[in-house]
């Protein structure tokens, strides 16, 4: 079989395997064909509900266990580090990040030979403020040489690039925190596609001096969240079979993030999709101003689709006018059917959140 066919055949088979009736069935197709655990029972996934819901419905039959990894927590878990002042009155952020090899479940049933930072995909949201002094203490413990590469402005040799970091080997990174934006961090370790896609990847977010940005509009608490658009490749021929915001399938679609009407929204939207060169954010029934890079505290644009390459991140800000339900996915329609897509409950201002 040539190799297109092959790609498209198991693309195929994993979207039948989401797609309502023949879940248990396309999702077994997918396992034998994949890197996965094959030995899970089918019952499991299969449910007489789906025979209505097979063709009205995307989503996933079951659900991904949240002991390792809950993505509804991941959304608003920034990680500060540990907080001292220089004798000079400068703040210092220190971080320990551990390179591990760890299985992870990224959709029912379907797991993954991750590479990962402390454990989880994406690895932890470091946050800091512009002008810190951060300081990573980084170990392999994984299989292969890996490194921390961050985005930002730092010297050439805290870059993350040349110092590889064997197994058993550890490395500090130092530097000060600068621009103020929303950045990222991978390995950069070669094939450098393969170290980022396989998990090597976080958020790096570098809040502005005095205060911080902007609440939305009004003075109100904000709603802040960190969404890294992902996709794993689970037999390895080099195309995704399935995508998400924030590793785990329909996760948002299944465990709806719930908003207040006219509540400020704060996403911090990264996109790490490797083999894909763009992935999208659509949301529905609302348009958003965008933050090109978080590097800025003024819009550059107000859209519902904005298209982001590999690597690149923006801020989105938004408040729904109407209650209801709101979906959020990649315009890729492939993406959303093979796990990109999520909900917003956006509930009366008044009525308790559950
Ligand atoms: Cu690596």
């Amino acid at each position: 079989m040539a190799d297109t066919e092959k790609r498209k055949l198991s693309r195929r088979s994993l979207f039948k395997g989401f797609a309502g009736i023949t879940g248990a069935v396309g999702a077994v197709a997918a396992l034998a064909n994949s890197a996965t655990k094959a030995d899970t029972p089918i019952s499991t996934y299969s449910s007489p509900s789906m025979h209505h819901d097979a063709h009205t419905q995307m989503g996933v039959v079951g659900d991904v266990g949240t002991q390792n990894f809950d993505p509804t927590r991941f959304l608003t878990d920034f990680d500060y580090g540990e907080v001292s002042k220089t004798a000079g009155g400068q703040t210092v952020r220190e971080y320990t990040v551990v390179a591990e090899d760890v299985e992870i479940e990224i959709a029912p049933g379907i797991f993954f030979p991750a590479w990962t930072y402390n454990g989880t995909v994406p690895g932890p949201t470091i946050r800091c403020t512009e002008g810190d002094f951060i300081r990573i203490h980084f170990t392999n413990t994984g299989s292969h040489p890996h490194t921390i590469h961050f985005h930002g402005i730092h010297p050439g040799n805290m870059d993350g690039v040349f110092e590889i970091v064997h197994p058993g080997d550890d490395f500090t990174y130092e530097f000060t925190a600068a621009p103020y934006g929303l950045h990222l961090y991978h390995c950069h370790s070669v094939p450098l596609k393969r170290h980022i896609h396989k998990g090597l990847y976080g958020t790096f977010i570098i809040d502005p001096k005095d205060g911080g940005r902007p609440m939305v509009k009004e003075k109100r608490n904000i709603k802040e969240m960190v969404m890294v658009m992902n996709g794993f490749d689970t037999n390895f021929d080099g195309d995704n079979e399935v995508y998400a915001v924030n590793t785990v399938a329909f996760h948002y679609q299944r465990h709806q993030i719930k908003l207040r009407l006219n509540e400020p929204v704060r996403v911090y939207l990264v996109n790490v999709t490797e083999f894909d060169p763009i992935n999208s954010f659509h949301l529905h029934g609302e348009l958003y101003e965008v933050y090109r890079t978080g590097t800025t505290l003024t819009p550059h644009d107000y859209t519902d689709t904005i298209t982001l390459c590999q690597g690149e991140r923006h801020i989105l800000e938004f408040s729904f006018k109407y209650p209801g339900k709101y979906m959020f996915h990649a315009h890729q329609s492939e993406f959303a059917e093979l796990g990109w897509m999520g909900l917003f409950d956006v509930i009366d201002e008044e009525a308790p959140i559950a």
